[in-house]
């Protein structure tokens, strides 16, 4: 979700792998959801507590699968403010992507893509008003 532009947020209560998660967002038009400030975090966190009713651990949309250590958004904005959590990301193997509100808390983690997580999506409202 890039910073001073309007957007939507999609969540996906069942949840799904991140291929599948990132898929599924794009079919409907965005991304996984990216943040580059606490705002923008604060933002998601909050819209996931809003609809789930507590803080569930859910994919956002960084990675760091092409290249380990180099965080990605895969939305291609640039991934200048992670908020990790004390301790992370580390460095365990094949733990290439992000999940918010690890363990239903204030904490940002990588962890294995291949857990199922309930995702936040994001689209550009600007997409929208040129269809
Ligand atoms: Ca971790």
């Amino acid at each position: 979700m890039a910073s001073g532009l309007f957007f939507s947020l999609l969540i996906c209560l069942s949840g799904g792998l991140l291929t599948e998660a990132t898929l599924d967002c794009v079919k409907n038009g965005g991304n996984l959801a990216s943040y580059h400030s606490k705002a923008e975090y604060d933002t998601i966190r909050g819209f996931i507590k809003t609809v789930m009713g507590y803080d569930t651990s859910s994919w956002v949309g960084g990675s760091d699968t092409a290249h380990k250590g180099v965080w990605l958004w895969s939305d291609g904005s640039e991934f200048s403010y992670g908020n990790w959590g004390s301790g992370t990301p580390n460095h365990g193997k094949h733990r290439n992507c992000m999940e918010i509100n690890y363990e239903e808390r204030d904490y940002v983690n990588n962890i294995k893509c291949s857990k199922k997580r309930p995702y936040v999506c994001a689209k550009s409202l600007q997409m929208c008003m040129s269809c």
